[in-house]
């Protein structure tokens, strides 16, 4: 992409009411616009990195064997009756009322949804398992939509649906989920902690939170530190036994605000114990049978006997994992974006547009870039060196080429890695090889 051909609205100023990095970044350089509290547009650049979370995501829950579908966001109130969920959600669902005087709501979450399409076509045990998911946007109205789109009211969430014959089965299935988000969280360039949490309105009695650990969190967490650093479990085997990899997360304490136990955690070693903020970008429930016995959703067991089907949710905020990624990752100068995420792969500066062989130069590093599936940005544009290198900072692509006539005399180009700040001198093919072989 051209620069000079983008849609990328920068802002000078930084926007008052945003107090948080991500925000401030995300507005400045031109990834949202706001509509209302907490109601966003998602101009080009935010569009590219929020496809490219959702694509993670989608991988990731694929690998565990979940099947993707799609479900609307204005649903009937009727199914919510059935589940008693109807008054008790209270005043964040946003209820609608359509011209033949139906209820209707934007949906906040789609269990009772999932429910009854599950109860519409299964029958049978030799089913089951079954995963289902959908990335769909949700409405909660929220008291108070903050931090950009970390707590917005309109966000893109990708929620999947477990169904099974029994707990033991349905606990299979939940640490089918526990495994894949760590890995998801990893691919997307994050340390997510799950920690044990509240239901809330989903219900339930086992529930993790995914949390990243940021200043800027909203909650306060507790756990062991060396939490923090494990590695993702990687290739594994979903249709094996992952109970290891729940144990091994869960025996060291990790617990929300709401699920904290002081003197456990004083059981820990002093120089383990970690209280920091926290940004939850995902949680999953197991909840039983609270909306399938309502609901009457059973299937066949082996005897020939109903049994109602046993569930779980598991949702990822997909949109407040933007803004938790920049939390997570940027500087007094901008953002740092994770390779993974990027939205565009490098960055090529032409410092002198109209010299010819500044010009020849970018050209042709912004074309083998091209060729070689980098996706990157060549700022074309004429305008101070400043503004160029600065601009650049903001938007934060990992690998930033800056091409103009003094390093030129010698042959050089400059590459700057954004992460580290290292800047090194070589010649356009080295600098064409660098980021190519980074993406490798
Ligand atoms: N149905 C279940 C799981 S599928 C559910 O709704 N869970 S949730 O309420 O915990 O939401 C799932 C994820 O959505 C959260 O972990 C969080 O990352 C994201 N999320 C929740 N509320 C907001 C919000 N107001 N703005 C942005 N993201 C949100």
């Amino acid at each position: 992409m051209r620069l000079s051909r983008y849609f990328l609205p920068l802002l000078k100023e930084t926007p008052s009411d945003a107090t948080v990095a991500s925000h401030r970044y995300m507005l400045r350089a031109g990834m949202i616009k706001q509509n209302s509290a907490g109601i966003y547009t998602w101009l080009p650049l935010g569009h590219k990195v929020l496809k490219k979370i959702e694509q993670i995501v989608r991988e990731e829950q694929n690998k565990a064997g979940a099947i993707e579908m799609l479900m609307p966001t204005i649903q009937s109130a009727e199914l919510w009756k059935e589940t008693g969920r109807f008054d008790a959600y209270g005043p964040e669902m946003l209820r609608i009322t359509d011209r033949h005087d139906r209820e209707m709501l934007y949906g906040p979450t789609n269990e009772d949804m999932i429910t009854d399409v599950f109860r519409s076509f299964v029958r049978s045990y030799k089913d089951l398992p079954k995963m289902l998911y959908h990335i769909q946007w949700k409405f909660r109205d929220e008291r108070r939509p903050r931090f950009g789109v970390m707590r917005g009211r309109e966000f893109l969430m990708k929620d999947t649906y477990s169904f099974d014959l029994t707990k033991e089965d349905a606990v299979k299935s939940y640490n089918k989920m526990f495994a894949a988000y760590l890995n998801t969280f990893a691919r997307l360039g994050i340390k997510a902690v799950p920690m044990k949490a509240d239901t809330g309105p989903i219900g339930g009695d086992l529930s993790h939170e995914f949390v990243i650990l940021a200043e800027s969190g909203e909650s306060e967490v507790f756990c062991h530190r060396d939490l923090v650093e494990m590695d993702p479990p990687g290739d594994v085997d979903f249709e094996g036994d992952l109970s290891h990899i729940f144990k091994e997360r869960t025996s060291l304490y990790a617990a929300t605000e709401e699920m904290h136990d002081a003197e456990e955690f004083a059981k820990i070693p002093e120089d383990k114990q970690l209280s920091a903020r926290g940004i939850e970008v995902g949680h999953i429930f197991y909840f039983g049978d609270k909306y399938s016995a309502p609901m009457k959703a059973t299937v066949m067991d082996s005897d020939g006997k109903p049994q109602t089907a046993m569930m779980g949710s598991y949702g990822i905020g997909v949109s407040r994992l933007v803004g938790g990624i920049i939390e997570a990752s940027h500087d007094e100068n901008g953002i740092i974006w994770p390779k993974s995420v990027t939205p565009f792969g490098a960055g090529v500066m032409n410092l002198k547009p109209g010299h010819d062989e500044s010009d020849a130069v970018s050209e042709d590093i912004y074309n083998k870039l091209v060729a070689a599936g980098v996706d990157p940005l060549l700022d074309d544009e004429k305008g101070s060196i400043g503004v160029k290198f600065s601009r650049m900072d903001l938007i934060g692509l990992p690998f930033q080429i800056a091409v103009g006539p003094r390093g030129l005399k010698d042959g050089s180009v400059e590459v700057k890695d954004r992460a580290t700040g290292e800047k090194q001198n070589m010649t356009p093919d080295e600098a064409v090889d660098l980021v190519m072989k980074a993406y490798a």
